[in-house]
């Protein structure tokens, strides 16, 4: 045996126990897992394509591309790569803008280039004195980033790379994590354990995680970070803190990402000793700019902030009189020099407000359309509820034409099984994305305000609030991971389909096995009906317990606040139940565009998932199955249970291609969300068939527990609070 070949079995024998540890599948990994390409025939492709590699430039980015190309390609072609930074002869694969690179230079890509801006790339196959080069080129080193991780997907879901002919770039701008962390470590909403920013170890001790996080965010094009929760904690921007945030944006920098903080209004006060945080006192003002000044002198290149104002018990300019547009306006200005922005949340209703809770939002920020400066955008929710399991798309959508609106996702499942149920959210962003707004006509989807283009706007983003936390597998439950990856890639491009983005994720996180991807596809896709259907089917929507918002309490009422109970939103009685939006009830149809209200005011023409949103209909109302309401509810929260049974026969057949250890969490996971499931089932329709006095229909299974028993079911200590 040469020592070449002894080197090579060498390391397939390392990989080899690499695989066969237990440790090695605890999930860490994400999707950014470099083993060895199975399918042989692509194997030699890419040790043909790829084997010698250059990347010239010496920047922290370029290094960060010279790093992960060298690990990946190691890993994935089963022996050493190495990454040069000069043209070789045996030069195959090739990174670079025509800045740093005289072969990128040499190859006058400027046409192909000036289409995809400063944060796309090309990935082209390409000739050149009569050799072939993969070709990595873009304008910026964060674009060559980019294509770097587009092509290792390629490597990692095993796709040929002979022809490759790929431009890409962004359609948001800014694509954004929200991290609801608290500086003690806990996580609001958060169900992966605490948080992973060690606040006390930094800012000398940099854990691998904020790299890895780097890594795995730079891998699906997210470009920010809000670091903290926005019910948010002063001391954050006192200079003890200003400090580890500049260890961890010096971290996330090479990666592209950038730190943004939130801003809690009331800071002037608490930290400034100042008597007002009243947006238009020119003291307050001063105090922001100083601040703003000083946060920038440890990160010059700060974002900006989101600031969640005058919402659940927040402090904001509405406590001085002034309008959300004074407080976001102050901040802007002084953000503005430094190139800083806001992100200002429409998260706002008050329980003193007598308004349906729906339209609150709406009503208080659709006047303030064109009053904001140029640099603030406004951070709007996906439903104008709350992150419910489904909502239709928020009303300040297209109604709001000279502003930037933002988009709100959660990743986080607060309402949706939290850290233990399998819910893949990618069919439930792109019904958001996807729906149309009628701002312009026809085809003004959400996603077009969104993306700026439906106003022309020059800043657009979208937000997902984080399910990251220091669990090993960082999601809790391993499908979790599947969320993350689909926000990141929605946010880029909301036009690949869910479909699409799920194998993507599976062969990179388990296998590309023809055997497993569609089964675990089929899972994934209809794992966000199944948990609608049995917690909230039809549009009813809030029926979670008290706080913890995990299992089933569609009985809470009496709270101190109203629109924090469940029968604020159902409203059953004994003629039917939901709530009534339309003219005859509260009307916040009114506040979608005609041709919205026009379908969705009559119960006739509304779509059924919406159904009891905007409507109180009737028990025995006939239903489009030819059901009444009464049974096809019954139906719909049995079929709920059906299909987590369907995903636990699935999972249980891929005993034997999946490792054991993610294997076995998972079975144990669905186990957990079937028992859950029935759970929201009986307790729900337990407690609805008191108004309905109807029987559940006999062919359907019966309740296991009584209505007194569900009641009384309180967990304690639930993670996430
Ligand atoms: C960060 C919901 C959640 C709160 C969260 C709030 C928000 O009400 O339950 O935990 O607070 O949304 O988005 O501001």
């Amino acid at each position: 045996m040469s020592k070449t070949h002894l080197f090579r079995f060498a390391f397939l024998l390392f990989l080899f126990f690499c695989q066969g540890n237990a440790q090695a599948e605890d999930g860490y990994r994400l999707w950014q897992r470099y083993d060895l390409v199975q399918d042989k025939e692509r194997l030699q492709q890419y040790r043909k394509s790829l084997g010698q590699v250059v990347v010239q430039g010496a920047s922290p980015t370029l290094t960060v591309v010279k790093e992960e190309l060298e690990m990946a390609l190691t890993g994935l072609l089963g022996s050493k790569v190495a990454v040069s930074g000069a043209v070789s002869k045996k030069a195959a694969l090739v990174a670079g803008t025509p800045a740093t690179s005289s072969l990128v230079k040499d190859l006058s890509l400027e046409p192909q280039l000036k289409e995809v801006g400063q944060e796309g790339f090309l990935l082209l196959s390409q000739k050149h004195k009569g050799k072939s080069y993969t070709v990595i080129a873009a304008n910026t080193e964060k674009g060559v980033l980019y294509g770097t991780f587009h092509l290792l997907r390629l490597l990692k879901t095993q796709q040929d790379i002979q022809n490759l002919k790929v431009s890409n770039s962004p359609k948001t701008k800014l694509r954004i994590l929200n991290h609801w962390d608290n500086l003690d470590r806990t996580v609001e909403r958060g169900y992966a354990g605490f948080s992973i920013w060690d606040w006390h170890k930094l800012p000398d001790y940099i854990d691998q995680r904020y790299l890895d996080y780097a890594r795995a965010n730079a891998s699906i094009g997210i470009n920010g970070t809000v670091l903290t929760n926005v019910n948010a904690n002063s001391l954050v921007l006192t200079p003890e803190y200003l400090k580890k945030v500049k260890a961890l944006a010096d971290v996330f920098r090479p990666y592209g990402i950038k730190v943004y903080l939130t801003a809690r209004f009331s800071s002037p006060i608490e930290l400034g000793k100042l008597k007002t945080a009243d947006p238009l006192n020119p003291e307050v003002k001063e105090w922001w700019k100083n601040k703003v000044n000083e946060i920038y002198t440890y990160v010059p290149d700060f974002g900006g902030f989101t600031v969640k104002a005058n919402s659940e018990g927040q402090p904001g300019p509405q406590n001085y009189n002034r309008s959300h547009a004074d407080g976001a306006n102050m901040l802007a200005e002084v953000l503005a020099p430094k190139g800083g922005i806001v992100m200002w949340r429409a998260f706002v209703y008050d329980n003193n407000v007598p308004d349906d809770r729906h339209k609150q939002a709406y009503t208080e920020f659709k006047p303030l359309d064109g009053t904001f400066k140029g640099n603030v955008m406004v951070q709007v929710k996906n439903g104008a509820i709350d992150f419910q399991p489904r909502e239709p798309f928020h009303p300040l959508f297209g109604a709001m034409p000279k502003t930037p609106l933002m988009m709100e996702f959660q990743i986080t499942q607060e309402y949706l099984g939290q850290g233990t149920h399998l819910a893949y959210l990618a069919p439930m962003f792109k019904e958001t994305l996807e729906a149309d707004t009628y701002a312009k006509g026809k085809g003004s989807t959400v996603a077009k305000v969104v993306d700026g283009s439906l106003d022309r706007h020059p800043i657009s983003g979208m937000a997902g609030v984080a399910n990251i936390g220091n669990d090993i597998n960082w999601t809790s439950h391993p499908f979790g991971q599947a969320n993350w990856y689909a926000f990141g890639r929605l946010a880029w491009d909301y036009d690949l389909t869910s479909e699409a983005i799920a194998d993507e994720w599976i062969k990179m996180t388990f296998s590309s096995s023809p055997s497993l991807v569609p089964a675990v596809r089929k899972m994934m896709m209809g794992s966000r009906e199944a948990v609608v259907n049995y917690m909230t089917p039809m549009g009813l929507h809030h029926l979670m317990g008290w706080s913890h918002h995990y299992g089933p309490g569609p009985w809470i009422k009496d709270k101190p606040r109203a629109d924090w109970t469940s029968v604020y939103y159902h409203r059953a009685t004994e003629k039917g139940i939901g709530f009534d939006r339309t003219k005859t009830g509260s009307n916040a149809l009114s506040q979608y565009a005609p041709e919205v209200q026009a379908q969705w005011q009559n119960p006739a023409t509304c779509p059924e998932e919406f159904l009891l949103w905007f409507h109180h209909v009737a028990w025995d109302a006939k239903t489009k199955s030819g059901r009444t309401l009464w049974d096809e509810l019954c139906y719909r929260y049995s079929g709920g249970v059906d299909s987590v049974r369907t995903m636990q026969k699935t999972w249980d057949s891929l005993a034997g291609q999946v490792d054991k250890e993610r294997h076995h969490q998972v079975k144990q996971y669905l186990a957990i969300q079937e028992k859950d499931a029935r759970w929201w089932r009986d307790a729900c329709l337990l407690y609805f068939q008191t108004f309905s006095k109807r029987p559940i229909p006999q062919e359907l299974e019966k309740p296991q527990g009584t209505l007194e028993e569900y009641m009384k079911i309180e967990p304690k200590f639930s993670p996430g609070i």
